[in-house]
Formats: C-alpha cells, structure tokens, sequence
C-alpha cells in the first residue's frame, strides 16, 4: 500500500535532487537509485580512494556519501545500515543484510519503511552477524508505531521474554526497570529515533537510550547482563510470543563503538529536514481516530 499525500511534490523534488545526489556520492551501484537512493551509502568501499567507483572523489573523504532517501550515514564503524527503501539489504558495504521475515514496505518521509502489523512473521532477522553485536556497539532506529503502551517488540537477542520493548510509553530493557523515570515520552504515532549505546560503567553493561536526540536515561542491557559474550540471536521488531511491535521502520543501523551525542544529534537533525507528518488515511496503520487501517473515524472511508 502507498502513502499518496500531500509531500508527493516533495517527492518529485527529492526524486530530482536524488539523481544529483546519487551521482555525486560514490555508489557503484548508483543504478538502483530508483528504488530508494540506497546506492549512496553504497560508497564506504570508496574510503580507499574511489577505487574507480565512479565520481565519488566529491564526498567520499570519509567514505560517508549519503543518498537522498537514506538516514544514516555509513562510516568505519557501520557494521550494517539497513535503509528499507524496498529491501532489508546492508548498505553499509559489507552486505551483512538483514533476513526478511515479514511484513512489507510503504513509503516514507526517507523513501520507505518495512511495515508490521503486529503479526509473526515480521521483521527482520540478522542472526547471520549476531556476534559482532558486543560491547561496545549502537543500535539505531527510525520507526513510527502505533501502539507503544502494550509491550511491542524492539529486538529479541535470545529466544526468551528478555529484550528490548515499548511499553507504558516508555522503554524497557526487560525485565529491568523501564525508563524513564519521570515521563512518558515514547508516544505512538510519532516518529522515533532511538538510539541504543553500550556503555561500561565498570559494575555492569548498560545502554543508554535515547528518543529524538536527546538521552532520555540508562538501563542494564538485558537479563543477559552484557553483550561481552555472544548473543544467541539478532532479531528485530518481532516478539518471541506475541508481542509484536505495529508500525512503520524507516531505517536501522548497527554499529560497533559507541555513537556519539554530536552524532546523533546529526541524525536527528536530518530528520528534522522532513518532519513526520503523523496519522494520515493512506499510510497503512490503523492510527489517529481510525477504526481499522485508513476508514473509520475522521478518514473518509468507511470501513468494510
Ligand atoms: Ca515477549
Ligand atoms: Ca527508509
Ligand atoms: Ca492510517
């Protein structure tokens, strides 16, 4: 299903600016930026210099091209950037790409997302790299979901209940403590970057999380204690039972080493560029007053 709305101009724009963007950042693979611009980030292989990778020499410096449509930047500590212009492929190079287990993609702000409803199978399964998520690493993503009050599913790290989740409108390293402690700030229908950084603190493994670029607290990082030892499994947005989280999934990165705030900060103001325009009649959720996916409540069809 389509998101066709009122930023389709914008598109046309940015699908203009795409073709400018992706010949100057190195993308050998430059041809499929029809699809989404993920040949920009396509470019880290260029840090060597290009390597004749076409005219990447403009950006290329840091091996950093970014396309038009993607979020994240691909650097030497990206170990996989998984766009979801139409595909879960890595960007990042090294074609660490993600499994596919469900759901499907509809267009966004930045191209397109992976969309689940809250039914298995769904999400992606990156299983195959599992053992390059240790300390330190950070895990980035760009998701809109629909329900963040039931516990939805960020990431499952072994086949149990522990991991990563929505829920109270906050944040949960289950089965610590939610953060954070004073608010409720993950609210659905909104866009959410989250970004989770490992840090030692010298008693034990914690992440710090943050919503929006701005650090909202620190839990330990799973029942597991650390991520010193290697996790059983790497999957993202699907649950072990049911708890699955519904909504869209813009982008996703993985990387190892710790993310700085001036980084996010810098991804968060990317996003700022095209701000999320919430709950419409055509985006593919059940959201805003609906009574099912796009009818019902203030959406002018009725449902069937
Ligand atoms: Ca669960
Ligand atoms: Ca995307
Ligand atoms: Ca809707």
């Amino acid at each position: 299903m389509k998101k066709i709305s009122c930023w389709s101009g914008a598109l046309a724009l940015s699908l203009g600016l795409m073709v400018v963007g992706c010949s100057e950042s190195s993308g050998g693979t430059g041809g499929t930026a029809g699809t989404g611009g993920t040949a920009g980030t396509g470019g880290s292989a260029g840090a060597g210099g290009g390597a004749g990778a076409g005219g990447s020499a403009g950006e290329g410096g840091s091996g950093g091209g970014i396309g038009e449509n993607d979020i994240f930047e691909v650097d030497a500590t990206t170990l996989a950037v998984m766009e979801l212009n139409g595909d879960s492929m890595d960007g990042g190079g090294d074609s660490r790409n993600g499994t596919l287990l469900g759901g499907d993609f509809v267009d966004t702000e930045f191209g397109q997302g992976l969309r689940v409803l809250g039914e298995a199978p769904q999400g992606i399964n990156w299983d195959a790299y599992k053992d390059l998520i240790t300390h330190p690493f950070s895990i980035e993503m760009v998701l809109v979901p629909t329900d963040t009050f039931d516990y939805r599913r960020l990431f499952r790290y072994d086949d149990s209940d522990e991991g990563w989740y929505y829920g109270d409108y906050l944040f949960y390293s289950y089965d610590n403590n939610p953060i954070p402690e004073v608010g409720e700030p993950f609210v659905a229908d909104e866009r959410h970057y989250i970004a989770i950084v490992s840090r030692d603190d010298a008693e034990e493994l914690l992440i710090d999380v943050y919503l929006n670029g701005v650090l909202v607290g620190s839990t330990p990082a799973g029942y597991l204690g650390s991520f010193t030892d290697p996790i059983a499994n790497a999957v993202f947005f699907e649950d072990d039972s049911d708890e699955h989280l519904i909504g869209v999934v813009d982008a996703l990165r993985i990387s190892s080493g710790t993310r700085s705030t001036v980084e996010i900060s810098a991804v968060q103001s990317r996003l700022e560029t095209r701000p999320d325009e919430g709950p419409t009649c055509d985006d593919g959720l059940q959201n805003g007053d609906e009574e099912d996916i796009d009818c019902g409540g203030s959406c002018p069809n009725a449902c069937i």
